[in-house]
C-alpha cells in the first residue's frame, strides 16, 4: 500500500498513543485532588491523529499544535517526563517550567508549541513553511489545528498565502465537533470543513482520525508533495472529543447516544486490533505494558524535579534616581 507505515512504526505508534493516554489519565486524577493549575484539555480518542501525523514526518521537520496537544507533543518524540515536568512547572520541564501544558514547546525535537491563542499555530506553521521554501530546505512544516480555528480569519489568510506560493505546509483540521461547547455546524455552513482546500488551490482530503495507519499515509502523502515543491494540502481528520472541553467543563451538552459509536471506535483499540494480526496480542500487550511504566516512572520522576529558582532584582540605582 502506498505510504503505508511499516510494522516497526505501527508498533511505535501505538505505544505512543498509549503513553498520551496515560499521560492523561494520571493528569486527570492529579486534577481532580487539584494538584495540577489551570485547566487541562484532553485528546482522549484523538490520540491517533497527532501521535500519527507526526509519525509520518522526518524528526528535523516542524510542527504547530493547539492548547490540546498531549498527542503531538509525544508524537514529536518529547520525553514523557520532560512533558510532565513542564506541566507542572519544574525546572526539567522543556520550557523550564514557565510554559505549562498548553505552551509547551522544543525546537531541537522540532516542536514549535501549543498555543494558547485559538488558531495562532497556523500562521506560525505558515511562516515556518516560507522561511524553508526561502532557505531551500527540503523540511516541511505542519500544524494540526482544531474546527473552532478553521473559522478563524487568520486561518484564511494563512491558507491563501500557502496556497498562492505552493508553501510546504500540511494542515491537518483536527474535527472533534466542538469548539468549545458549540457543535461543528453551529459554527460552519459546510459540513466537510476541507472542500474549503479548492479556494485554495490545494488537496482537500478526509480522513478517518481515529485510524491511525489512514492519518498517517495521507500525512506521508503531503509530505511528499510539499518536498516535491508542490505545495500544501488540508487534511480533515474526522474524530470526536469524547473528554469534554477541559477539565474545568461541567459537561452535559455531549448525549451518550452521540459518544457511543465514537468510543466503540477507540482509536487505541482500533490499533490495537490492527496490530495484534500482525505481531501477536502478547507483543501489544507488552507495548502497553512498557508504555504505561513509561508514564509512571516519568511522574516519579519529574515530580521529585525541582521547581524554578527566580531572582529579584532590586531597581538599579539610576531607575531610584528618576523617581
Ligand atoms: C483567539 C481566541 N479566541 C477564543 C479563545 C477561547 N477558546 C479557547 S479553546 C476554544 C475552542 C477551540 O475549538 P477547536 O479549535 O475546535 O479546538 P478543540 O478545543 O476542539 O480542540 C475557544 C473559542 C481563545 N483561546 N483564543
Ligand atoms: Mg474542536
Amino acid at each position: 500500500m502506498i505510504n503505508a507505515p511499516s510494522t516497526d512504526e505501527l508498533k511505535d505508534i501505538h505505544h505512543k498513543m498509549v503513553v498520551t493516554r496515560e499521560l492523561e489519565e494520571v493528569l486527570g486524577t492529579y486534577a481532580k485532588e487539584g494538584k495540577t493549575r489551570g485547566p487541562i484539555h484532553r485528546c482522549d480518542g484523538q490520540e491517533a491523529v497527532g501521535v500519527a501525523a507526526c509519525a509520518a514526518l522526518r524528526a528535523d521537520d516542524y510542527v504547530c499544535t493547539t492548547h490540546r496537544g498531549h498527542h503531538v507533543y509525544v508524537g514529536k518524540g518529547l520525553t514523557t517526563r520532560g512533558i510532565v515536568a513542564e506541566i507542572f512547572g519544574r525546572e526539567t520541564g522543556y520550557c523550564k517550567g514557565r510554559g505549562g501544558h498548553m505552551l509547551l514547546g522544543d525546537v531541537k525535537s522540532g516542536m514549535l508549541g501549543g498555543n494558547a491563542i485559538v488558531g495562532a499555530g497556523i500562521p506560525a506553521a505558515t511562516g515556518m513553511a516560507l522561511s524553508m521554501q526561502i532557505l531551500k530546505q527540503d523540511r516541511v512544516s505542519m500544524v494540526v489545528f482544531g474546527d473552532g480555528a478553521a473559522q478563524t480569519g487568520i486561518c484564511h489568510e494563512a491558507m491563501n498565502m500557502a496556497g498562492l506560493w505552493k508553501l510546504p505546509v500540511i494542515f491537518v483540521l483536527e474535527n472533534n465537533q466542538y469548539g468549545l461547547t458549540v457543535r461543528q455546524e453551529v459554527q460552519s455552513p459546510v459540513e466537510d470543513l476541507s472542500i474549503r482546500a479548492a479556494g485554495y488551490a490545494m488537496p482537500g482530503e478526509i480522513v478517518d482520525g481515529n485510524d491511525a495507519e489512514a492519518v498517517y499515509r495521507a500525512v506521508a502523502a503531503a509530505a511528499e508533495r510539499a518536498r516535491r515543491g508542490d505545495g500544501p494540502t488540508l487534511i480533515e481528520a474526522k474524530t470526536y472529543r469524547v473528554k469534554g472541553f477541559s477539565t474545568s467543563d461541567m459537561g452535559g451538552y455531549q448525549s451518550e447516544e452521540e459518544m457511543a459509536p465514537w468510543l466503540d471506535r477507540d482509536p487505541i483499540k482500533l490499533s490495537a486490533e490492527k496490530l495484534s494480526a500482525l505481531v501477536g496480542a502478547e507483543t501489544v500487550a507488552a507495548i502497553e505494558a512498557a508504555a504505561r511504566a513509561e508514564v509512571a516512572q516519568a511522574f516519579e520522576v519529574a515530580l521529585s524535579d525541582p521547581f524554578p529558582t527566580f531572582e529579584i532584582h532590586a531597581p538599579s540605582a539610576a531607575y531610584s534616581e528618576t523617581k
